[in-house]
């Protein structure tokens, strides 16, 4: 049964016309989301279908395919991608809206190769998943229904025939175009394809190639004038005044005197009189915001955001309003010469930050899954770990408005890719212009965002190419090779670095990540660094004491999904690290085997599955303590520590911190920790046998303690304990205290004792960790019971933790549905309690608290 979507003017204003009346303005953008069915291409099999959404997440919901992340049914659902779809819905137009003089028909994205129509008559063509398009559809409507119409190629057909007809192969990574399951033999087609790379496949994402309508449809209507766009460019920022110019783009009928005007915060403070022409006009109103609150990241103070709407009247009726926040703020990327090389970080109101954050990939396997509460919970996701930067990763796709709004209203600064990652695309004209086109259009769509900081060509390409092998597996002649060399110089070093200047000339332009200095091979002195070589030698994690660089924009350690998630993705059978579904949801060419060897490392083997998943969590957790506190102590010289990776787009074993259903996994208690303001770490040169204590503050002002240091055993015996005054450096990382490991243990075995140390003023510790001098698996923890103590508080239950001896790693299981344990994977220090609030426990009985290590052998 047909439905039909009706165009109620009135209702169809969108846009606030907040402060500019109470009139809605004359322009209207009404979001075609309903009515709309599916079937494949050359079938009358037509089912309801959700836009935005995606051919696969229409298919599962009308039954056709099982639930694509359950067990191994990935490999079952590769036909999909090589089948054409056709979308339709109809709506229909009363009087009013015909009455207006123009109709345009607005997507936000079609994934990818799209036909539409309206009436039977082709309005657009689209082939570029990044970009929106836009048709006038005046001409084709008429009053009553109307028939509209998106047909979509198979990516992967269009694919094979852009592959096949191309001059030369180009490298992909394998890992990241998984083209055998897909059925493609060495077929890799993604760099032909102007869509999400990760859809290919990646080492954490499964292969669904989608198609769809995978964000909003609207249709405008509009007589006189409609806003295409606003940009506010600050001119100048002064502590009593910041002054703006709005760059207005405003599309007109005809000839028409009108009037521009900028409120902010409701007050009118900038009019302008202008003559709009025929076709797309451009103009600027200046405006002054008086005793501005400045925007500062989380954790430097706070995030106040103005409303501007920008309205254009015509004989003093509305014809159109914009409106959306802006914040105050200087960003500037430091690289100056130091004496290490060059730094590189950010400054943040002339206060230099240092970057706590992770990457973002892909939200879903299926993108319009999301909405806009799900980016909330991420940036808060961050935000309570204590970050303040996200990099949006280039292997997946520009995020949805609501991850910047986020970004803007919790304080979180951006680093944004352009979707280009670990592969070499094509470079003919007609490829670049497309991406001109796209990136034109998402710098027109975020610059506004204050929590953008800068935007950077690719992910991975410089150094893979010339530092990677890239080029050899590419086995083409060396003109071939040079000309794609070539082809990436246009994008990354002409291209796109102008479309920035042009459109976005306040931020900075970074070509690719990690990148040293152009051409140059990757080091330790200047740009961003990527570090991952540990895997394929299976190095202890160790080794970041050494490969750190200046600003480490990637980095991770990886582990299986929480105990609580298996039972959502895997039958009860599959619980087996080299089970054929498990190996399902394992991307990564290093796994399961890395995860098994390390387990044994530094826990020794595990034979249940419970305590393999809580081994591989504590990996997780031990290998970003150390490395993050490695990367905060060495500041200045490291300025940014950015964890690889947020998220995930499916249930998977990846290095994610919150597994794809939400839950925390360990690292996201870890860098929680870590990434504390205030917090003290230790570092032991290996060689000298040397210990330092550092005290690492982002606060800006020092702060005046004592350090407390107390060797103890694994049952609570003080063997030796004492007391320095330590003062901090404000937004630093200072040196507290030295001494040779072998005359602190005093002649004892490294598996004996452990140090506490924490900063204390007044009676108060302001800071706390402790220190092992082997690993895990050589320490004398003795057989724990631990005493638990359950209280209900309101709607949460409280547990209180305390054991005699020393206890690692206790890991809270709580089996309901959205609960949250407030704080897991801790070390309950012999006879100190802890407690920990949890949220959403429906029966306390449930509660699993174990840590699998002070078991009686
Ligand atoms: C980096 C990223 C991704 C990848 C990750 C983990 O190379 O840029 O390509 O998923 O490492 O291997």
């Amino acid at each position: 049964m047909k439905k039909l979507t009706l165009l109620a003017l009135c209702a169809a204003a969108l846009f606030s016309c907040g402060r500019h009346g109470t009139t809605p303005p004359a322009t209207t953008r009404t979001q075609l989301s309903a009515g709309w069915e599916f079937a494949e291409a050359g079938t009358q099999e037509w089912r309801p279908a959700t836009v935005p959404g995606t051919v696969h997440t229409d298919l599962y919901r009308a039954g056709v395919i099982d639930d694509p992340f359950w067990r191994d049914n990935e490999k079952r659902l590769q036909w999909i991608d090589k089948r054409d779809w056709v979308y339709r819905t109809h709506f229909i137009l009363d009087e009013a809206a015909m009455a207006k003089n123009r109709m345009e028909l607005l997507f936000e994205g079609l994934d990818t190769y799209a036909r539409v129509t309206v009436n039977g008559h082709e309005v657009l063509t689209a082939d570029n998943m990044f970009r929106r398009w836009c048709a006038d559809v005046r001409p084709y409507v008429k009053h009553g229904e109307n028939e509209l119409v998106v047909s979509f190629d198979s990516p992967v057909k269009v694919g094979l025939e852009k592959y096949d007809a191309y001059p030369y192969r180009l490298y992909a990574n394998e890992i990241a175009d998984q083209s055998k399951l897909g059925g493609l033999g060495d077929k890799q087609v993604s760099v032909h394809v102007r869509k999400a790379p990760s859809h290919f496949g990646w080492d954490w994402g499964p292969r669904f190639v989608t198609s769809g309508i995978w964000k909003p449809v609207w249709l405008c209507g509009w007589d006189d004038a409609k806003i295409t766009d606003v940009h506010y460019v600050r001119q100048s920022v002064e502590k009593n005044a910041c002054k703006f110019t709005a760059n207005v783009e405003i599309a007109a009928a005809g000839e028409r005197a009108a009037t521009i005007e900028v409120r902010a915060d409701g007050r009118k403070i900038a009019s302008k009189r202008i003559l709009l022409k025929e076709g797309v006009n451009t103009d600027q109103v200046g405006f002054t915001i008086r005793n501005p609150r400045l925007w500062w990241p989380s954790g430097m103070g706070e995030q106040h955001l103005y409303r501007l709407e920008t309205a254009v009247k015509i004989d003093g009726e509305l014809a159109d309003a914009d409106s959306r926040k802006i914040g105050i703020r200087t960003i500037r990327l430091v690289q100056e010469p130091d004496q290490w090389g060059r730094s590189f970080y950010f400054e943040v109101n002339g206060v230099p930050m240092f970057a706590k954050g992770a990457n973002v990939i892909p939200v879903n396997s299926f993108i319009p899954e999301c909405g806009a509460g799900d980016y909330v919970k991420l940036v808060e996701n961050a935000v309570a770990a204590n970050m303040n930067t996200l990099r949006i990763w280039g292997g997946g796709c520009y995020g949805d408005d609501a991850l910047y709004d986020a970004c803007d209203s919790l304080g979180v600064i951006v680093w944004q890719d352009f979707m280009f990652a670990c592969s070499m695309y094509p470079t003919d004209r007609e490829f670049l212009a497309d991406v001109e086109a796209e990136a034109v259009d998402n710098v027109r769509r975020l610059r506004n965002h204050p929590s953008l900081a800068l935007w950077c060509g690719n992910n991975e390409m410089g150094q893979g190419w010339w530092n990677w092998g890239w080029r050899k597996q590419t086995s083409s002649s060396k003109e071939v090779l040079d000309e794609i060399w070539k082809g990436y110089e246009r994008i990354f070093h002409e291209s796109l670095p102008a479309i920035v200047a042009e459109h976005d000339p306040d931020r900075f332009y970074w070509p690719t990540s990690p990148c040293s200095d152009v051409g140059k091979s990757q080091n330790h002195e200047s740009g961003d660094t990527h570090y991952w070589a540990y895997r394929n030698k299976q190095l202890p994690y160790s080794v970041f004491r050494h490969e750190k660089g200046r600003f480490m924009s990637e980095y991770g350690f990886i582990a299986v999904p929480p105990m609580k998630s298996f039972g959502k993705f895997l039958a009860d059978e599959d619980r087996d690290f080299f089970s054929e579904a498990f190996l399902t949801h394992v991307k990564c060419p290093t796994e399961p085997d890395l995860t098994v060897v390390y387990s044994e490392r530094y826990f020794a083997a595990r034979e249940d599955f419970a305590s393999q998943v809580y081994c591989s969590q504590l990996f997780q957790y031990d290998a970003l303590k150390f490395t993050i506190e490695q990367h905060r102590l060495s500041r200045p010289f490291c300025m940014g520590s950015l964890v690889w990776q947020i998220n995930d787009c499916w249930p998977v074993t990846s290095w994610a911190t919150i597994d794809y259903y939400g839950e925390w996994k360990a690292g996201h208690y870890c860098a929680r920790r870590s990434f504390e303001q205030t917090i003290v770490a230790a570092d032991i040169d290996e060689q000298a046998q040397q210990l330092t204590l550092y005290g690492i503050t982002d606060a800006l002002e020092p702060i005046e303690a004592a350090l407390v240091c107390r060797l103890t055993d694994f049952g609570g015996r003080v063997l030796s304990e004492y007391t320095v005054p330590a003062r901090l450096d404000a937004n630093a990382s200072t040196q507290l205290y030295r001494t040779e490991v072998g005359e602190l243990l005093g002649g004892r075995d490294k598996g004996d004792a452990y140090l506490y140390y924490a900063i204390e003023r007044g009676g108060e510790v302001l800071a706390e960790n402790t220190l092992f001098f082997t690993e895990t698996r050589n320490l004398k923890l003795l057989p724990a019971e631990i005493d638990v103590r359950t209280e209900r508080v309101g709607e949460d239950v409280r547990l209180t933790l305390c054991s005699p001896v020393y206890v690692r790693g206790v890991e809270i299981g709580v089996p309901d549905e959205g609960a949250f344990v407030g704080d897991n994977y801790f070390d309950l220090l012999p006879g100190v309690s802890r407690t920990v609030t949890i949220r959403g426990c429906g029966n306390p009985e449930n509660i699993v608290v174990d840590n699998y290590l002070n078991h009686k052998k």
